[in-house]
């Protein structure tokens, strides 16, 4: 079992589209096993997007993201990591596939709607840095016959 971390960024949570967007992973049938709505500050914005910090897009990156709420999430499942960026979608929404996420509700390459840990290292250090150990909560989906085999649980 693998975890990821997912935000649903200001212009998802501005738009309307919490619901849908975390339907997706459900309908998938991922495990949301974290789940909290909160305000990014710029001292969080630089240390998740870390990597970004010196690049000349950042000022605006940091802008989008702290303008407004987001809602965090800890999602398990099998490959997740890789299951959940490629629901996602490539990180424009222009370039993104149709059926994607971005592909069908974002235009834009900064205003796409939801991050997702792009590694391991990258989902532990992002999942540590949005969540207390006792806000992530594991629990055994009782439909999980219906999802999975037995050997691909
Ligand atoms: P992703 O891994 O798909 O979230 O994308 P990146 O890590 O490459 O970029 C992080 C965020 O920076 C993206 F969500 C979008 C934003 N970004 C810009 O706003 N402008 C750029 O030129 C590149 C990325």
């Amino acid at each position: 079992m693998e975890r990821t971390l997912v935000l649903l960024k200001p212009d998802c949570v501005q738009r309307r589209l919490m619901g849908k967007v975390l339907s997706r992973f459900e309908e998938k049938g991922l495990n949301v096993i974290g789940l909290k709505m909160l305000q990014v500050t710029p001292q969080l914005a630089k240390t998740h997007y870390a990597e970004h910090v010196q690049k000349p897009f950042y000022p605006g990156l940091e802008k989008f993201i702290t303008a407004s709420p987001i809602v965090a999430m800890v999602v398990e499942g099998l490959e997740v990591i890789r299951v959940v960026r490629d629901m996602l979608g490539a990180t424009s929404g222009l370039k993104a596939a149709a059926g994607t996420i971005r592909g069908d509700y974002s235009s834009s390459r900064q205003m796409n709607l939801v991050h997702a840990s792009d590694g391991p290292e990258a989902a532990a250090k992002e999942i540590a840095l949005y969540f207390k150990p006792e806000e992530i909560l594991p629990y055994e989906p009782t439909l999980i016959g219906w999802f999975k085999a037995d050997d691909e649980k």
